[in-house]
C-alpha cells in the first residue's frame, strides 16, 4: 500500500456516494488514495480508476479495522465518511437494532478508525482528519433521534480530538452536509427507492461531488490553516425538516 512519491489519503465508506467522490477528488489533488468499504467489487474498480488501493473495511468490526490499518504504512489524511442512517421513527417506535447499527457505524466506527490511524497521521508531520457528520449533528428532528444522536456524538468526539491534539501536527475538519443525493436515503428506508426519491423531489439536492469538492478544499489549504467546520446544504434547504420544493 502506498506510493513513495505521493502522500496517502485514507477514505472510509468509499464504495459509493460522498466517499467515492472524495476518493476521486483527492486522487486528482495528488494523493495516493487508500479506500475502505465492505463492497469489494465496487471498491476494486474505483481503486483501479484512480490508481489507489482498495482494502476491505467494516468499521463496526474491530478485527477488520485492525487489519485495515495494519495494511497502511503511512497516511497524511483520513476522511471519516463511513456511516449512515437506518429508519425514521419516533423514539417510542424506534427499533433498537437500527439504533445499535447507527451508533456502531457513525460513532464507534469513526472512533476506532481515527484512534488507529492518528499515530500515522501525526508522524506524517501534517496530518488531517476530516469527519463527515451531517446537519443532524447540530439539529434534533422528529423521528430522526437515532441518527441525530449518533451524529451529535460523532461530532463531539471529532471536536474533542481537536483539543486533545492541540500542539500536534494534525488538523481536524468537520463537514456537515444537508441533503445530498446518494444511497443515504435508500439505506435509511431499507431499499424503498420510491420513498428515497421523495426526499429529493422538487429541489436540486447536493451531489456527492459537491461535498467532495469541499473536503478537497479543506485538505489542500496550507498546513497552518485549520478549517474547523463547514455546513453545506442545497440552496433550497433551510434545515433538515424545511426545504423549498417546486411542484
Ligand atoms: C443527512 C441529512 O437531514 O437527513 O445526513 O439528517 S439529514
Amino acid at each position: 500500500t502506498g506510493s513513495p512519491d505521493r502522500p496517502v489519503a485514507v477514505v472510509t465508506g468509499a464504495s459509493a456516494g460522498i466517499g467515492e467522490a472524495t476518493a476521486r477528488r483527492l486522487a486528482d489533488a495528488g494523493f495516493h488514495v487508500v479506500i475502505g468499504a465492505r463492497r469489494q467489487d465496487r471498491l476494486a474498480r474505483l481503486a483501479q480508476e484512480i490508481g489507489g488501493t482498495a482494502l476491505p473495511l467494516d468499521v463496526t468490526d474491530r478485527d477488520s479495522v485492525d487489519a485495515f490499518v495494519a495494511a497502511i504504512p503511512s497516511a497524511r489524511v483520513l476522511v471519516n465518511n463511513a456511516g449512515g442512517a437506518r429508519g425514521l421513527a419516533s423514539i417510542v417506535d424506534a427499533d433498537e437494532d437500527d439504533w445499535r447499527w447507527m451508533w456502531e457505524t457513525n460513532v464507534l466506527g469513526t472512533m476506532r478508525v481515527t484512534k488507529a490511524l492518528l499515530p500515522l497521521l501525526i508522524a506524517s508531520g501534517d496530518g488531517h482528519v476530516v469527519t463527515v457528520t451531517s446537519i443532524a449533528a447540530i439539529e434534533a428532528y422528529d423521528k430522526g433521534s437515532g441518527y441525530t444522536s449518533a451524529k451529535h456524538a460523532e461530532s463531539a468526539l471529532h471536536r474533542t480530538l481537536r483539543g486533545e491534539h492541540l500542539g500536534d501536527p494534525v488538523r481536524f475538519t468537520e463537514v456537515l452536509p444537508g441533503m445530498v443525493e446518494t444511497e443515504f436515503s435508500l439505506v435509511r428506508f431499507d431499499g424503498d427507492a420510491e420513498r428515497a426519491a421523495g426526499v429529493y423531489a422538487g429541489l436540486t439536492p447536493l451531489t456527492a461531488d459537491d461535498v467532495a469538492d469541499t473536503i478537497s478544499f479543506a485538505v489542500t489549504r496550507p498546513a497552518h490553516v485549520n478549517i474547523d467546520s463547514i455546513v453545506i446544504k442545497p440552496r433550497a434547504q433551510h434545515s433538515a425538516m424545511r426545504a423549498h420544493r417546486q411542484e
